[in-house]
């Protein structure tokens, strides 16, 4: 279970305005003002055009940017590259493309997202780098993007709870956002954490300051911690924080996972709320499974109230996403823990009748067929057996104002029935606004990328589906022979996608079925690969590979 909850962090991210930085090897307008039209224009861009994004721009959030689509425009991609043999000191002899590797924790989840130079992953303490921090601990590394080189971490104490909500050496299977000089993550104690990524280098950033305590017990127990001696110049600087577990009384099903994403606002995050040890009691029906918090104090500013804690099956792993504009209104897209999708009003909320903040609903669509949930003389069929009903846990993804979405389980829960629903709110609520829903499919806990009107959607049986987007055909499958947990990435014509026997596979992006190569590594791939500034990422559960891209297109994005 908590494995897969993991899986789930690496896949939810969020929109930035990404299109807002101005890449380093964009050719620059002759002359300032063209200068200042220009960066007027991608400002209100929501993502870059390829053309604008030489090295396909940054990876600053789970899902590239907040509609979860996991494609990069970056072109280059080599597909020879190798994971080599590793040496005693610790590097991948003869890895061709290689243009650094850097060692993790024994599992990593926390798919790594890159921004102004750093790059971030989520891990445990298996291999630790600081002296000062010992035993099992859920862990964000800060990596230099050019070099590889540690920066700081962020370490968390588990909770006391162990498998019931905080599952041993699972680590933090968040992502991290970051936002300008911010760096928000959801850690294995049920916190939102608002980290400064510049870390201590510039001081010791707030209103936070108990860095000390919290490294003996969280936020929980800032009051009767006593101060850690902690090697200041590589932790993390916490700006605020929130925990779920006290504030709202979620009960996170063996661990928290998925990461936030963002508006210029607020901090939208799932709280990981489900059911306990019996898989059968919901300690916590009236808890939310959606919050937003403001951004720049960590203050609770709505909650869900729509009912999904009593309806849940299992957990709410799956990471929120966010539309400025979906059919007219700015939107909080959430896969819930019932098996429905919601959108959520992201700027409006109402008041209840006991006085909360809750999220408006916009329209809710049950993911999940019937035929799952209900045999046919009218019986429930039982939760985690094949045949039976399933929850979200991938992210929903929008795409050119329609909403993806697909249903699994906790890979503990082994194989079973899935299903892709294509959903336009434009067309109005529940079945109304379904277009099209895909059977073939099994569980899947991977997110869609959708591309020219292609969707690749991959399932924990471990077969990679290609689909057209806008009826559902089937173009064509492709087996792994293996279990998966991660997500694809398409870039440059092609789709990647990892598996848990360690193999990276490469297809032809397209109508056209084509396998091109596949790479295999020493560990299991259970996070999802990236392209940030010409460089693809590959993350196994112990390693992360940097591989430089070809071209002239990189030379000029690492001016
Ligand atoms: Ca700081
Ligand atoms: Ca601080």
């Amino acid at each position: 279970m908590i494995k897969s909850i993991l899986h789930l962090l690496c896949l939810a991210i969020i929109a930035i305005a990404f299109a807002a930085c101005s890449e380093p090897g964009a050719e620059a307008p002759a002359d300032s003002g063209k200068a200042d039209e220009a960066k007027a224009e991608e400002k209100a861009a929501p993502s870059p055009a390829p053309e604008a994004a030489p090295g396909g721009g940054e990876w600053p959030q789970w899902g590239r940017d907040a509609s979860n689509n996991m494609m990069s425009p970056a072109t280059g991609l080599p597909t020879d590259f190798t994971s080599g043999e590793f040496n005693d000191a610790g590097e991948a002899e003869g890895a061709k493309h290689l243009k650094w590797v850097a060692e993790m924790g024994s599992q990593a989840y926390g798919t790594a997202t890159v921004k102004d130079g750093r790059v971030f992953i989520g891990t445990n303490n298996e291999e630790p780098r600081l002296d000062s921090v010992t035993g099992d601990k859920g862990i964000i590394m800060c990596f230099d993007e050019k070099t590889g080189e540690f920066l700081w971490q962020f370490s968390v104490p588990k909770l006391a709870a162990g498998k019931v909500s905080d599952w041993e050496f699972l680590g933090i299977c968040s992502s991290v956002i970051v936002d300008g000089k911010y760096g928000y993550v959801v850690t294995n104690r049920g916190e939102i954490i608002c980290l400064d990524v510049y870390g201590m280098s510039d001081g010791n950033d707030g209103p936070f300051q108990d860095e000390a305590k919290y490294a003996n017990g969280g936020l929980e127990k800032l009051n009767e911690a006593e101060p850690a001696e902690l090697d200041m110049e590589k932790t993390a600087d916490i700006v605020w924080g929130y925990d779920m577990r006290s504030e709202l009384g979620v009960f996170p099903h063996n661990v928290t996972s998925s990461s936030v994403v963002i508006s210029d606002k607020y901090v939208f995050a799932s709280t990981s709320n489900g059911v306990d040890w019996s898989h059968i009691n919901i300690p916590a029906p009236n808890s939310p499974c959606l919050i937003a918090l403001d951004k720049e104090t960590g203050e609770l500013v709505a909650e869900e109230a729509s009912g999904i804690g009593e309806r849940i099956m299992h957990c709410n792993w799956s990471s929120p996403g966010y539309a400025e504009d979906l059919n007219g209104t700015p939107t909080v897209i959430f896969g819930a823990g019932d098996g429905f999708t919601y959108g959520f009003h992201a700027t409006e909320f109402e008041e209840d009748d006991e006085g909360f903040i809750v999220f408006k609903e916009l329209w809710k669509v049950d993911c999940c067929p019937q035929e799952y949930r209900v045999d046919e003389n009218g019986e429930p069929i039982k939760y985690a057996t094949y045949p039976g009903p399933s929850e979200i846990i991938s992210s929903p993804v929008v795409y050119e104002g329609k909403v993806y979405s697909c249903i699994g389980q906790d890979p503990e829960h082994g194989e079973g029935v899935g299903a892709v629903t294509c959903i336009d709110p434009s067309k109005g609520n529940g079945e109304d606004a379904v277009v099209w829903q895909f059977k073939e499919i099994g569980r899947t806990i991977s997110t869609p990328s959708i591309v020219d009107g292609f969707v690749y959607i991959s399932d924990y049986s471990g077969r990679l589906f290609c689909l057209d987007a806008e009826t559902g055909e089937k173009y064509w499958e492709h087996d792994t022979l293996s279990h998966i947990w991660g997500s694809t990435l398409v870039v440059d014509g092609k789709v990647l996608l990892g598996n848990e026997d360690g193999e990276l596979v490469i297809l032809k992006a397209g109508k056209e079925y084509e396998e091109i190569n596949t790479v295999g590594y020493p560990a299991p791939i259970y996070a999802t690969p990236i392209v940030a500034n010409g460089t693809l990422y590959v993350m196994t559960q112990t390693h992360l590979y940097a591989y430089e891209m070809g071209g002239d297109k990189v030379a000029a994005v690492q001016q």
